[in-house]
């Protein structure tokens, strides 16, 4: 008989990561890794990936089971393993936070595999054949040539498919301080080759298209010749594709990569603006950033929504040179710089980066209770010890943001704007949902996240903001 291969998407039902899911829900469309797993997976091998928000993990039989999380649903994945090994059934955890806790992870699954699936995954399963399963794979980082295809016929029955995900390009040669991608996929930019991107994209039913890339324009000469290659030609095989990907800011320096993208059907792009400080993003180490200029962010914005595509802007609070003014200054900007989307999140140390090991050196993180506190890592909540404000004034300050730009009259009027600025007016819908979309996420958990933060803070017995003398020590250990 066939064995079974049960890969899990697991989802925590208290946290805004099980919102902001089911927010998602119509979306439908299960994590790629999963189905990149599954292609890997010898053709003789029954595989079922089970996304947790559309059905829950019940525990059905298997004779190996895969499990991928980010952070936050980290102790959700522990607990689906325990339970499958309880029944003896072999577990195997990959993803984000296992590659960067492979440690904190093997204590509660059979094998971890750090890093990117394809150069072990074969050899994992051979060797789970032959009852020799290690406890550590490492998956180096391999040429993003011949990549198998992701197996989208085993989520074919998940619901109104409207879009699709693809992914051109792994690995950033950026360092900011906050993020853990450089460590998972590497310094390296490695892109696909543009064929085979295409032939890809040829199989997909939905006409929407998110490319999950961290920068689908790269970096360098050589990558934004490509990124023009690629919308070139997707125009030319008259893909018809609509679609959407995350940029760095120097997208828009380039009036031919803004002219091609949006002829290949681009109508929204996301940038990391991260704050209007220049300060903070030194701290942060975002070199694009600084080089463009907070001074210029308008004209950015500007540049990209005159080619007829819309902006989503991420801003990230509770940075150590933020003050309370920030957030008057920022709900300003949105307004005046009429950008799309905007979201604000909240700074967070997630593991396996800089801004993790400085906080935790500064003696500033509040919640360290792991794996269990791992479920508040998830961008909505503070997690440490601002420098400048209390947490709860932190919430409330990003609470007031959402107010004032997301209100049903005001997300109308935005996305009136939006519409008449990109001549676009699917862009305009979809800009208004996804500021009221936003909005409302945050909103709904603003009260709950509160009351678990009041108890946190209450029975840590810490002071807020943070004393002058660890501010001082804080400012010598990243060294100004
Ligand atoms: C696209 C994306 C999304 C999409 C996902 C859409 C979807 N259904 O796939 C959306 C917008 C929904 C999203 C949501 C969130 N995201 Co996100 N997202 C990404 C992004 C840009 C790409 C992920 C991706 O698909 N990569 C392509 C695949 C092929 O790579 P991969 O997942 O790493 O998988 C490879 C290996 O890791 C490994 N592997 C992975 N899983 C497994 C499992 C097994 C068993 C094995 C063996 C191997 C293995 O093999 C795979 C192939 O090589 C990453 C950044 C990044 N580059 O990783 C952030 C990232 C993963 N997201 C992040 C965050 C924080 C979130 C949210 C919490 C944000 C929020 N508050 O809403 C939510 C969490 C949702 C959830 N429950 O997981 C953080 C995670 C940090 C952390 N440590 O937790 C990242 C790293 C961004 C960052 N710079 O910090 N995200
Ligand atoms: S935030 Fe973006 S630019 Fe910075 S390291 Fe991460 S992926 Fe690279």
């Amino acid at each position: 008989m066939a064995k079974k291969l049960l890969l899990i998407d697991p989802v925590l039902e208290t946290s805004l990561n099980f919102n902001s899911c089911r927010l998602l829900n119509f979306l439908s469309v299960p994590r790629i890794s999963l189905s990149y797993i599954a292609a890997l997976t010898p053709p003789d091998w029954d595989t079922k990936i089970i996304i947790e928000h559309n059905e829950p993990a019940n525990l059905e039989d298997a004779d190996l089971v895969g499990i991928t999380a980010v952070t936050s649903p980290a102790p959700r994945a522990y607990e689906i393993s325990e339970q499958y090994r309880r029944k003896g059934i072999k577990t195997v955890m990959g993803g984000i936070h296992a590659s960067m806790l492979p440690d904190e992870a093997i204590q509660f699954v059979d094998s971890v595999v750090i890093g990117e699936a394809e150069p072990v995954w074969r050899d994992l399963i051979h060797d789970f054949e032959n009852n020799e399963l290690k406890r550590f794979y490492q998956g180096e980082r391999t040429s993003l040539e011949n990549l198998v295809k992701p197996r989208r016929d085993l989520y074919n029955s998940y619901k109104y498919k409207v879009i699709d995900y693809v992914q051109t390009a792994r690995g950033c040669p950026m360092d900011c301080e906050f993020c853990s991608v450089p460590t998972l996929h590497g310094r390296t930019y490695r892109q696909r080759p543009v064929e085979e991107v295409l032939d890809e994209l040829e199989t997909l039913h939905a006409m929407n298209v998110l490319f999950l890339d961290d920068n689908i324009f790269g970096y360098g000469e050589k990558a934004e010749e490509r990124a023009i290659q690629l919308f070139r030609r997707m125009k030319e095989r008259g893909l018809n594709k609509r679609w959407f990907s995350n940029v760095g800011i120097d997208f828009a320096d380039n009036p031919d990569v803004l002219k091609y993208a949006r002829e290949a059907g681009c109508f929204m792009i996301l940038i990391g603006f991260e704050t209007l400080n220049e300060e903070t993003l030194q701290g942060m180490h975002k070199v694009r950033n600084l080089k463009v200029g907070v001074r210029n962010y308008k004209e950015v914005i500007k540049k990209i929504r005159d080619h007829g595509i819309t902006v989503v802007g991420t801003f990230v609070f509770g940075n150590d040179e933020d003050s309370k003014d920030v957030f008057q200054r920022t709900i300003e900007f949105i307004l005046d710089s009429k950008i799309d989307i905007a979201e604000g999140t909240i700074s967070t140390p997630f593991p396996g980066t800089r801004l993790y090991n400085r906080l935790k050196q500064e003696g500033r993180l509040l919640l360290t209770n792991y794996p269990d506190d791992w479920r508040h890592y998830n961008l909505f909540e503070p997690v440490f010890r601002p420098k400048h404000m209390t947490p709860d004034e932190l919430m409330e300050g990003v609470n007031q943001i959402y107010k004032h730009t997301t209100s049903g009259l005001t997300s109308l009027r935005r996305a009136f704007n939006s519409a008449i600025q990109t001549r676009n007016l699917f862009a305009g819908v979809i800009a208004c949902l996804g500021n009221r979309a936003i909005g409302s996420l945050w909103l709904q958990n603003y009260e709950y996240v509160k009351n678990s933060l009041t108890s946190v803070i209450r029975d840590s017995g810490l002071s807020y903001p943070i004393t002058e003398a660890e501010s001082c020590e804080a400012e010598s250990a990243r060294g100004r």
